[in-house]
């Protein structure tokens, strides 16, 4: 009997079903951000990062162009098992020879490139409007009171969908568009409704195009501060999660946007139940939204937990969004990505229905004893059998590899 076998044995003995958890997450599609590669920048503007987000560190080799970007992605790819999404943002369009439109311009044409890269490797995409890093995100956005700028991130936004909607024709659906505003306060407001109220203008403006709702799911993030942003979000958790209600778009929380003891695993559940879908960016914050490399922690696999209690795998799109430039940032994506992967397998790998009929039949003793004995079942064996299934390295193996990438890629590379 091999390692897996044996392990697979133990697990069954607690009821758990092996073989269907390695399927379950085999299809369970992540969608990998692009923005890690380059520090948040993008190809539209040169301009520094804004919008209250930060990355820090000067590690060497960012992507500057976009080849190099894809060549770092399929760096990372290789390393990450299972079904993968790639999640582009706008700032990513490509365009040709000394071409440029602004962000209300912007045309599928300007994402073939990204879309042939995704047929290649038989991806499906997700994206998101960039609206940050640019001249006229410097105050409010969707909620300004300037209507110039205010119309111009509506066009962005209708841009955009258009945009996923291509990308649904040609790669298969649904994509995930989300809309994330910076807008807020630095100081106390005097006004807290006028900017929710034309936040709340904009997506209707926005939303009143034609599309097709099957293809394109957009989703509204909810931010409770940023950097310069302290006072007030206009883009709150009760804003955006009312309106994706009572409009039938999908809410999006990022673990990072929340109060520090305010968990986004407690709130899959509700969710759930009252959204009927959810859109999770999944990031470590540490003492803020600071967007550290995703661990294989207790909160990580609590809210892959919640998605398999629920059984919300199919109706619950998982992102990553971290971005860290003080480490080698395609071992970032790896580490954060089988971090991923790993929690949802942990996940898996817990008999559902025994811990809710212990919760039901009140033998709350058994139900304590059961999780703290999962704990330190051979979680590794199933990993590494995972892996092999998947053709990729269970242990560290690739970072050997990212090291002479870095060598002989990376370190060759102009600041
Ligand atoms: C910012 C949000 C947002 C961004 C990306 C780049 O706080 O989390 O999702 O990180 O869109
Ligand atoms: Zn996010």
């Amino acid at each position: 009997m091999n390692n897996f076998t044996e392990a697979k044995n133990l697990y069954e003995q607690l009821g758990v079903h092996v073989e269907e958890a390695l399927t379950k997450l085999n299809s369970f599609p992540v969608s990998m951000h692009c923005w890690q590669g380059d520090d948040v920048i993008g190809f539209d503007q040169g301009q520094s990062l804004s919008g209250g987000i930060q990355t820090t560190g000067h590690y060497p080799g960012k992507a500057s162009t976009p080849q190099e970007l894809m060549a770092d992605i399929d760096e990372a790819l290789k390393y990450i098992p299972g079904t993968k999404k790639l999640n582009l943002h706008a700032s990513y369009a490509l365009f040709e020879d000394g071409e440029h439109v602004d962000r209300d311009q912007l045309e599928p044409k300007h994402f073939k490139g990204w879309v042939e890269f995704a047929k290649a490797r038989n991806l499906k995409l997700d994206f998101n409007p960039t609206i940050f890093s640019h001249p006229k995100a410097e105050g409010l956005t969707l909620a300004s009171n300037d209507e110039t700028i205010r119309t111009f991130w509506v066009d962005h936004c209708k841009a955009c969908i258009r945009i996923s909607e291509y990308f649904a024709n040609e790669l298969g659906g649904p994509v995930v568009m989300n809309i994330w505003i910076p807008d807020g306060l630095k100081d106390v407001p005097g006004s807290r409704f006028a900017p929710r109220q034309r936040y709340m203008q904009s997506l209707d403006e926005i939303l009143s195009m034609d599309y097709d709702h099957e293809k394109v799911k957009v989703a509204l993030e909810s931010k409770v501060f940023g950097i310069g942003m302290e006072s007030y979000t206009v883009g709150s958790g009760e804003m955006t999660f009312g309106y994706a209600i009572r409009h039938g778009l999908t809410p999006l929380m990022d673990n990072g946007h929340y109060h520090p003891t305010e968990m986004v695993s407690d709130k899959i559940s509700s969710a759930l139940l009252l959204a009927g879908e959810l859109a999770l960016h999944v990031t470590r914050p540490v003492r803020w939204d600071s967007d550290h490399v995703v661990l294989f922690d207790d909160e990580t696999r609590e809210i892959c937990k919640e998605i398999v209690r629920c059984d919300g795998l199919d109706n619950v799109y998982l992102a990553t969004d971290f971005f860290d430039a003080s480490i080698n940032r395609i071992a970032a994506w790896v580490i954060g990505l089988r971090n991923v992967q790993k929690a949802m397998l942990y996940a898996l790998l817990e008999p559902t229905e025994t811990v809710r009929k212990l919760q039901d039949e009140g033998d709350f003793t058994t139900l304590l004893a059961l999780q703290e004995e999962l704990k330190t079942m051979p979680f590794h064996e199933i990993w590494a059998e995972y892996c092999r299934r998947n053709k990729v390295e269970p242990g560290l193996a690739w970072l050997d590899s990212v090291k002479r990438y870095e060598n002989e890629q990376l370190r060759k590379r102009g600041e």
